[in-house]
């Protein structure tokens, strides 16, 4: 950019939001990042969604845990104390769980949420020290997904102490089979043998109950994927029209994973002003918004495998539909 030839801009865009719209928009097929949908407004649909009747992933889970968190952090401890680490900092009731168990094992607990956003990190921090006192949060600013950039460092242990970390709610179903490889990798390389790694799963089920968690009747899930059109309305200036753009969820079985698409409803233009871009759709053409990726049983323990921990224990609800794995680094 010459300095002397540009204006003063008048607005802020965010970078990293307009370099990953028209990476994916201008590409075809069309896509956007999973991570856009996570704006304050996105963030509360999300919660929402976790409630619905058919979204059966966040209970599940929540009821694996419940019934089996103290035997999980026995088993993570082996004997030391632990420090308890978690992937994205917004895991709430179900990570205070965990927190509660090693609370009543070792008394007080150093909970330590990795997350890229400072302000999601601060939100954790009061909340988890309100609830449970025994609880010191650490909060560690740090992209965890960010493959090529720094490492994956949390800090030192003392002498008889060991660390789990904790991924848990099904999000590493938003990436490709290898990028998830490749995290849990990063994740292995900044942990000491005997350290741990415990993994939720949602699993491969039939396609009915799939569909309806993923397209719900009330239409949150729907409103959560256009929500990510308002935030480009919003933050890049964009004139998307909602109405033209329709929820569309499917069961790709081929690659296990049940896919998020916003379907343009007619040949339509839309301005992406931060851009400086205009971008027609043509009738039926998709946006493919997220990929959530279902595990088979035993995917979880062999991908654990590959990456520098050995499965040691997992647990499931009675229906199968959910799996909570851990590993120890090897
Ligand atoms: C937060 C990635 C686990 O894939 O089920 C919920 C996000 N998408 N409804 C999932 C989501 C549509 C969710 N994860």
């Amino acid at each position: 950019m010459t300095a002397a030839a540009s204006p003063a801009p008048v607005l802020q865009f965010d970078e990293r939001i307009a370099a990953a719209v028209r990476e994916g928009l201008t590409c075809r097929p069309r896509r956007l990042p999973a991570w856009l949908f996570y704006d304050a407004a996105g963030s509360r649909l999300f919660e929402a969604i976790t409630e619905l009747p058919e979204y059966y992933l966040t209970r599940t889970e929540r009821g694996i845990l419940a019934a089996h968190a103290a035997e999980m952090i026995a088993h993570a401890a082996n004997g030391a104390r632990l420090r308890i680490a978690e992937l994205g900092a917004g895991s709430a009731d179900k990570t205070r769980l965990l927190l509660k168990a090693a609370a009543v094992r070792q008394s007080t607990v150093v909970y330590e949420p990795v997350d890229v956003s400072a302000s999601a990190l601060c939100g954790a921090k009061v909340r988890i020290q309100r609830e449970i006192p025994e609880v010191t949060v650490l909060p560690r600013v740090l992209d965890y997904t960010d493959g090529d950039g720094h490492r994956f460092d949390l800090g030192p242990l003392d002498d008889n102490e060991r660390r789990l970390v904790l991924y848990i709610g099904s999000s590493i179903g938003n990436f490709e089979p290898h990028q998830a490889e490749r995290l849990l990798r990063r994740v292995r390389a900044g942990l000491h043998p005997g350290d741990s790694f415990l993994l939720g799963v949602d699993l491969v089920k039939v396609k009915s109950t799939l569909m309806a968690a993923y397209d719900d009747a009330a239409g949150v899930t729907a409103a959560f994927n256009r929500n990510i059109l308002i935030r480009l309305n919003r933050e890049l200036d964009a004139d998307f029209d909602l109405e033209a753009f329709a929820h569309r969820a499917v069961w790709n079985a081929g690659r296990a994973r049940m896919e998020m698409h916003l379907v343009s409803c007619a040949a339509q233009r839309v301005n992406v002003g931060a851009l400086d871009t205009t971008l027609d759709f043509a009738p039926g053409e998709s946006i493919h918004t997220e990929n959530s990726y279902k595990y088979l049983p035993g995917q979880p323990e062999a991908l654990l495998a590959r990456t520098g921990f050995a499965p040691t224990a997992t647990w499931t609800d009675s229906r199968g539909w959910f799996a909570v794995c851990l590993g120890r680094a090897v």
